[in-house]
């Protein structure tokens, strides 16, 4: 059988599709691109007119939602929280919470510290979207007060690997400060699991 193939930059969301399938044992066919591929990769319009990744190909469908491919990823796993669980509902709205409400702001601060040209680059905009940020952050924080060790369920799910994505996200902008204190231990347990760790060893050498 011929595995998905994931198109791939080092540290963009599609991170989230690789550590998901480090976690469930699935294989993928990784294919790394320079990130943005809409500047690098111009072949890569004929397999994802967005230019964005993740793009998921499986059966001659392209998927591209990071969240989406985790889900397909997570079906029939401990990794999904089961419709016939308490906490379904707040697992789906983790879910579409991750990339619509936590790594938006966060994908401006990208877009004019790294994307950019120099003399485009706006600091006001990194700043206020990194109090945005964090103003949103605030919601994990207060989902872990309990102590619990992972968001939902009493286990790692993929809302800890969408969520966490977002998180980990905010650390390589410098805006790791603006996360609670029970949020950074957290990401901590999230970032030292072995599929964190397999999927970023997996960028580096592709
Ligand atoms: N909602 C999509 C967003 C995908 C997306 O915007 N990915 C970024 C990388 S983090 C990208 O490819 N940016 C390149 C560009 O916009 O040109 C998801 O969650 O996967």
């Amino acid at each position: 059988m011929t595995p998905p193939t994931l198109y791939h930059c080092p540290d963009a969301r599609s991170l989230r599709c690789l550590w998901a399938a480090e976690e469930a044992a699935i294989d993928v066919d990784l294919k790394l691109l320079r990130f943005p591929p809409r500047a690098f990769e111009p072949d890569y319009r004929a397999v994802n007119p967005l230019m964005t990744v993740p793009g998921w190909v499986e059966d001659g469908r392209l998927m591209t939602e990071s969240a989406a491919i985790c889900e397909r990823i997570a079906e029939g796993t401990p990794l999904e929280v089961r419709r016939d669980e308490a906490d379904y509902w707040d697992y789906r709205n983790w879910l579409h919470r991750s990339d619509a409400t936590l790594t938006f702001p966060l994908a401006i601060m990208i877009r004019y510290t790294r994307v950019e040209p120099e003399e485009r680059r706006l600091a006001q905009a990194v700043e206020d979207y990194r109090a945005f940020f964090g103003g949103r952050a605030k919601s994990i924080e207060a989902a872990l007060a309990d102590g619990r060790e992972w968001l939902v369920a009493g286990r790692f799910t993929i809302a800890d690997i969408a969520i966490g994505y977002a998180a980990f996200l905010a650390t390589t902008l410098g805006a790791g400060d603006v996360l609670g204190e029970a949020t950074r231990a957290w990401l901590g347990r999230c970032m030292a699991r072995d599929g964190f760790r397999r999927a970023r060893a997996r960028q580096a050498v592709a």
